[in-house]
């Protein structure tokens, strides 16, 4: 990784593939290949074919048998392939053995998406947490011949100590990388978590906007908040968490959080280097978890979905549904049955602006359940209360009486204890 005389090779011709292991894993093969096209021209690597291929169990040296891989070495080298793509995780040695027998650059979707989510991340926070990943990933990895996609990992070989091989001079370098690449993650996530608490105190509930990558996130906090995020039908074209606030009909105001994106088989090294980001998620009141609807494979995204949410310890939080892209939705069948499936959630088209309004009322009626009406009298010395309720925009009615300020409205929990002295009403 780390011998720079070595220049970047580019890849440019791929064959991707994908295994499906007898008796195991419920995802269809094809359909995974299909994504996996997505993303590795998301790489800017052509995809010039697919091949799924059925094994009865694992093997250890390549994960597919050996007579299998033999063949698939010569064809992609027949083909003049310069790259071979793993739908499934191969471990180290897997990777070094499929490079060793077949000259060519071999990776897998872990790889894949470790890239893709380099190439966007743009905050100091992003390019920290990717950094991190990959470091992590590339560790045990080092002896590889390839490794790199289409960009230099960074690098420069630093001198080697007395009696290291250059392995170990790598392997110190990279775990060197990964303690200061860790420091300086500690301070920004330090700053965030600062903005964080100082959005906290103000006593305004939050949701956080979760979902399959490229299902619509950003473009709902777009169309409710008037924000202004880049939406783009790309894959995981957000990584930073962005919170607008936003004022319902009824008068109460949200914070809606849009969140980076989900997809399968996400390396774990990334939930983890995200968890600060994706933090947003679980410190949120709720969740609104948008699926794509037009996407044949709706349900399985939302399962990913839920999974890596259980992974954060979000799954506990009261969900929204919310079926994005209706316009697009070609199988009137699939739009009933899920209709039928999940009675309490929202079927919208962002594109077409159908059912936000219905949203935005559902998102009243989430807010007002959790609050209570209630009748209160402040005295004139509480105006820090006043102000909060003020804030979180509970307030109803305010009136200016002799003996203090008396205020009706829909009072969040979060501000309730606080208040609940000063209730109206017997209490
Ligand atoms: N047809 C259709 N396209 C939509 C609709 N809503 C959003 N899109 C498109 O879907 C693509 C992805 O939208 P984004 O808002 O970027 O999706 P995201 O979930 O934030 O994606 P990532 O940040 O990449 O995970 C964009 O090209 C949008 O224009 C919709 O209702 N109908
Ligand atoms: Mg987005």
């Amino acid at each position: 990784m780390f011998e720079v005389s070595d220049k970047p090779k580019m890849v440019e011709r791929a064959l991707l593939i994908g295994v499906h292991v007898i008796g195991q894993g419920a995802d269809n093969v094809d359909n995974l290949l299909v994504e996996l096209t997505d993303l590795v021209n998301t790489v800017e690597i052509g995809v010039m074919e697919t091949m799924a291929i059925t094994i009865r169990k694992p093997h250890s040296h390549f994960y597919i048998g050996k007579g299998k891989a033999y063949d698939i070495i010569e064809h992609a080298k027949a083909q003049g392939y310069d790259c071979i793509v793993f739908d499934d995780s191969l471990t180290p040695a897997q990777q070094r053995n499929w490079e060793k027998e077949s000259g060519l650059c071999v990776i897998d979707r872990q790889e894949v998406i470790l890239d893709i989510f380099a190439s966007r991340a743009q905050t100091k926070e992003a390019v920290l947490q990717v950094g991190l990943a990959r470091m992590v990933y590339s560790l045990p990895r080092l002896t590889r011949a390839w490794t790199h996609l289409s960009r230099q990992r960074g690098g420069g070989t630093k001198m080697r100590g007395q009696g290291e091989t250059q392995l170990e001079a790598d392997q110190r370098i990279v775990r060197d990388r990964i303690a200061s690449l860790k420091r300086r993650l500690k301070i920004v996530r330090a700053q965030r978590g600062t903005q964080r608490k100082r959005r906290m105190k103000k006593p305004v509930p939050s949701a956080a906007i979760v979902g399959y990558t490229n299902v619509g996130k950003s473009s709902l906090l777009n169309i409710i908040t008037g924000a202004d995020i880049l939406a783009e039908d790309k894959l995981f074209v957000t990584l930073d968490p962005t919170t607008r606030q936003v004022i319902l009909p009824s008068g109460l105001k949200l914070l809606l959080t849009d969140t980076v994106g989900f997809v399968r088989k996400l390396p774990h090294n990334l939930v983890e280097a995200f968890k600060a980001t994706l933090e947003e998620a679980v410190v949120a009141d709720f969740l609104i978890h948008v699926l794509d609807i037009s996407s044949p494979e709706v349900e399985k995204h939302g399962e990913t979905t839920l999974e890596v949410l259980k992974e954060l310890g979000a799954d506990e939080k009261r969900i929204l549904t919310v079926f994005n892209k209706i316009d697009a939705c070609q199988d009137a069948f699939a739009l009933q049955r899920l209709q039928a499936q999940f009675p309490d959630a929202e079927f919208i088209s962002i594109l077409n602006n159908d059912g936000i309004e219905q949203l935005v009322r559902r998102l009243d009626d989430l807010l007002e359940t959790d609050s209570t009406f209630g009748e209160y009298l402040f005295p004139f010395d509480r105006y820090d209360l006043i102000s909060q309720l003020h804030q979180a925009g509970c307030v109803k009615e305010e009136e200016a009486r002799e003996e203090g300020v008396y205020i009706n409205g829909f009072i969040t929990p979060a501000l309730r204890p606080k208040v609940d002295a000063y209730q109206l009403n017997g209490r």
